[in-house]
């Protein structure tokens, strides 16, 4: 959606500038480009030198940088028409030339969840022990450094590794930095200021920038993966217990790259240059392409940023992206990128209702009804109090216009969410409006996600008890109904289910990778949130603004896999990001609190396409035993089987790497990572085999069998079935034949687990049978 907008605003002042100027081409009009070239050490002067080559003598004003990428990468980006851009992509180390894309923050703001714990483990005296040095770069909306989850109290020194600044702004003070948020930075937003095509100049935006947070999502994020100990954390009496971060003594470093209409991709590049140059350990990145408009890894800013980051021994983890439950829909899928599904955790929130027959269901909603059970109100659908001349599809869904308030006024009114454009908060206002009592939303599908009406009668059904309640509304007169404030239930079962909202794999740039990678929570996570009371209704009378605030989305699921990659590297401090990311991903699990395989949000077996290898454990990360480490050489060798020129490739590696001789689409299963995808495999064919290297990171001397789970109709054979570690020897490795006999068409999954008696390595594969 936001990218749509953005395109549409432009394509706004670009036909305003054609009418203006009218020999003007749309594809003379300068815009935001990205020039990438890989990690070539170029001066500046030489990219200004590359700029005017390209941009006409009378326009000399554009030769300038507006950002430049010269720490972990290079390049530039500035002003360009198309022309002067296809111009530039032709020459020698250019790797790629791309408009500025806007990318999107994974969490929807209507999407006001509920739900608490921050603990990926209840047991949580091995993560609050750890004094941990990890800087955790957070690249977001901000930060609001006042937040509790933000002091600094037992937090010791800020790492003698940092270099990074606390930029301050009209309402952000240096001393607002403390040992655990120790830097902030800001980008100004680019706007076009022009009222003719050929001399159209930018300007820095004229207010003045500041780290600080207004939206919200940068605050929750970071207090998620690094949020120091907070007793009595509460969402006005909901979800009460203690907030804390992954990592509560890890340390915060926060670039505001964003707005809430999304993020500059060139932006975001540069923040990522700034973060590695500073000295973060690991990125967090809960923002993304659009799955509608997924570029390849080379025009992908968080893809191109995140490659130079694992260069330098920093992890990047991001989120999967909030369009599922349809498949193809993952974003920042880059094997080098730890990408994050998101679950519910086993907490709910119901919110009753009470019909006029004495029948109750528990609906699921955060709610601050006053409403109590022993008064009764009238209950209507939707349809029954449109307004004259709304269609009764639109009163159904209780459209914004489509009702009579006069009718609605008082009464609790059912509504139906056949259509997703037209969201729950929207609805909501809607009836709040026309002072209705309450709602009961009919919706099998966001069901799952709690939304928060706040102080307005609401709860959520699915369809069957809906069908139960029209059934009632049908069989009398009068029919009454109330809705009683919400309860929050732990121990939830099942729990963890995939969040319908979360983005399905597989990626649409290669199958021949599994994504997402592992699945953590993301449902009505409670954290650190801006105390705003812009909006009415928003805030239960008599209480203040709350500190804290419930939210939904990969966004809140992507920094507690970054919290949990902090507590292991605190522990493990030689340990490479993808030594940190096989550890989690090796030892999650694909059971839920009912001992049963994890399910989605239908109540059906849960794919790797939905949850990765499973969800994170990250005290059991700690003691992997084994792990795969995925070297620079794949990644390059990934590129080269990608299809990607040699000559780029070079480019993008410091060294002169050379691409193997033979590189096919296929061989990208080789590379060594901790699951195993194969997107095609006929019946009857050659075995497919792939190559897997462990490394030893256990005790010295150990014993390692393979137990394989094979889908029905597959031959899986492991050669050696058992690894043998001792002396000297760390690293082992094996293959895995994949031979299709008579499987069902379509992707098949399984797994081979190695075991010690003390370690179990869990490794996934998903094949896809012909
Ligand atoms: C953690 O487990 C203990 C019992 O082992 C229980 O008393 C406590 O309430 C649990 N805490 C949370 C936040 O679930
Ligand atoms: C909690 O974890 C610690 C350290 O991992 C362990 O020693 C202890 O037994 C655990 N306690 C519970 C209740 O699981
Ligand atoms: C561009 O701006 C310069 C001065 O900044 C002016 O002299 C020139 O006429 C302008 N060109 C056009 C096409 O408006
Ligand atoms: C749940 O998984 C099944 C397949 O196992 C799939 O058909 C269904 O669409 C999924 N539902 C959701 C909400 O993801
Ligand atoms: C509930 O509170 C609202 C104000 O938020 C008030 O207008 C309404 O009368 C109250 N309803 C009942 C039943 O107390
Ligand atoms: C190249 O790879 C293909 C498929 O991966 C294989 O069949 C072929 O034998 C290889 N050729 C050489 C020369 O290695
Ligand atoms: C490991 O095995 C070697 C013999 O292969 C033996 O010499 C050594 O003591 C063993 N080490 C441990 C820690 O058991
Ligand atoms: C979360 C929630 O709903 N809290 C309140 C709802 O309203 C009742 C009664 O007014 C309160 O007791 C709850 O604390």
């Amino acid at each position: 959606m936001e990218l749509l907008l953005q395109f549409s605003t432009y394509l706004c002042i670009a036909s305003l500038l054609l009418i203006i100027s009218s020999e003007a081409n749309t594809d003379q009009i300068p815009k935001h480009y990205v020039v990438y070239m890989g990690s070539s050490s170029i001066s500046e002067s030489s990219h200004l030198e590359l700029l005017s080559s390209v941009i006409p003598r009378e326009e000399k004003k554009r030769v300038s940088l507006i950002h430049h990428f010269r720490h972990a990468m290079s390049g530039f980006s500035a002003m360009l028409t198309e022309r002067e851009a296809s111009a530039l992509s032709g020459y020698d180390g250019v790797v790629s030339v791309f408009p500025d894309p806007t990318l999107e923050l994974h969490t929807t703001r209507s999407w006001d969840f509920l739900e608490s714990d921050l603990g990926m483990n209840n047991n949580t005296s091995a993560h609050l022990s750890t004094k941990s040095d990890i800087i955790i770069g957070i690249i977001d909306t901000g930060i609001w450094p006042e937040s509790p989850s933000f002091r600094d109290e037992g937090i010791g020194k800020i790492p003698s590794t940092w270099k990074g600044v606390c930029m301050e702004g009209p309402d952000f003070k240096k001393s607002n930095c403390n040992r655990k948020l120790i830097g902030a930075r800001y980008y100004n937003n680019i706007q076009l200021t022009s009222s003719d095509g050929k001399n159209l100049t930018l300007t820095k935006a004229v207010t003045k920038g500041s780290p600080r947070d207004s939206v919200g999502h940068g605050t929750h994020t970071s207090s998620i993966a690094a949020g120091s100990i907070v007793n009595d954390a509460t969402y006005y009496g909901l979800a009460k217990g203690t907030a804390r971060g992954g990592s509560p003594s890890s340390r915060i470093a926060a670039y505001k790259t964003c707005s809430e209409q999304g993020c500059s991709g060139a932006t975001l590049l540069k923040a990522i240059d700034d973060a590695i140059k500073d000295g973060v350990d690991i990125i967090s990145i809960s923002i993304g392409l659009s799955s509608l408009f997924q570029s390849d890894f080379s025009k992908d800013p968080i893809a191109i940023g995140a490659f130079h980051a694992e260069q330098f021994g920093v992890m990047v983890v991001c989120s999967a992206g909030n369009d599922g439950p349809d498949p193809y829909t993952v974003v920042n899928a880059a094997p080098w990128i730890f990408t994050v599904a998101a679950s519910n955790i086993d907490r709910n929130f119901l919110s009753t209702i009470v019909l006029g027959n004495g029948k109750m269901f528990q609906g699921i909603g955060i709610n601050f009804s006053n409403l109590t059970r022993s008064k009764m109100y009238p209950l209507v659908l939707g349809e029954e109090v449109a307004a004259k001349f709304a269609p009764a599809s639109e009163a159904r869904n209780c459209y914004p216009g489509s009702l009579d308030y006069n009718k609605v006024a008082g009464k609790i009114v059912v509504c139906v969410n056949d259509d997703p454009t037209i969201s729950r908060k929207i609805k909501k206002l809607v009836l709040q409006d026309a002072k209705a009592m309450g709602m009961i939303l009919i919706d099998e599908e966001k069901k799952d996600v709690p939304f928060d009406a706040a102080v307005f009668p609401f709860s959520e059904v699915t369809n069957l008890e809906g069908h139960q309640i029209l059934r009632y509304i049908k069989s009398t007169k009068n029919p009454t109904a109330t809705i009683l404030a919400t309860r929050d239930v732990t121990r939830y079962k099942p729990s963890p289910i995939v969040a319908s909202f979360s983005s399905r794999g597989p990626s649409v740039l290669t199958e021949n990778i599994l994504k997402p990678d592992v699945m953590a929570p993301g449902v009505g996570i409670l954290a650190a949130m801006i105390p705003k009371s812009d909006e009415p209704g928003s805030i239960p009378i008599g209480k203040k603004p709350s500190l804290f605030g419930i939210m939904s989305g990969t966004s809140m699921a992507c920094p507690h896999v970054t919290g949990a990659a902090a507590f292991i590297k605190s522990v493990h401090r030689m340990w490479t990001p993808s030594m940190i990311k096989s550890a989690l991903m090796t030892t999650a699990t694909t059971y839920n609190n009912l001992r049963k395989h994890v399910t989605n949000s239908s109540n059906l077996f849960s794919s790797p396409h939905e949850m990765g290898v499973g969800e994170i454990d990250p005290l059991r990360a700690l003691n992997p035993g084994l792990v795969f480490k995925t070297e620079l050489e794949d990644y390059l060798k990934f590129l080269c089987y990608y299809g990607y020129s040699k000559k780029n490739i070079r480019s993008m590696s410091k060294n002169n790497f050379n691409c193997p001789r033979n590189c096919s689409e296929d061989l990208i299963s080789n590379i060594n990572y901790p699951s195993i995808s194969i997107k095609t495999l006929g019946r009857h064919q050659k075995a497919k085999v792939v190559t897997r290297t462990v490394t030893n990171v256990g005790p010295t001397n150990s014993t390692y069998i393979a137990k394989v789970q094979a889908p029905k109709g597959m031959v899986i054979k492991v050669t050696p079935n058992k690894l043998v570690f001792y002396g000297g020897i760390q690293k082992r490795s094996y293959q895995v034949s994949f031979y299709n006999n008579d499987a069902q068409s379509g992707y098949n999954f399984g797994s081979i687990t190695w075991l010690d008696g003390k370690h179990y390595v869990h490794t996934i594969f998903a094949v896809n049978t012909k």
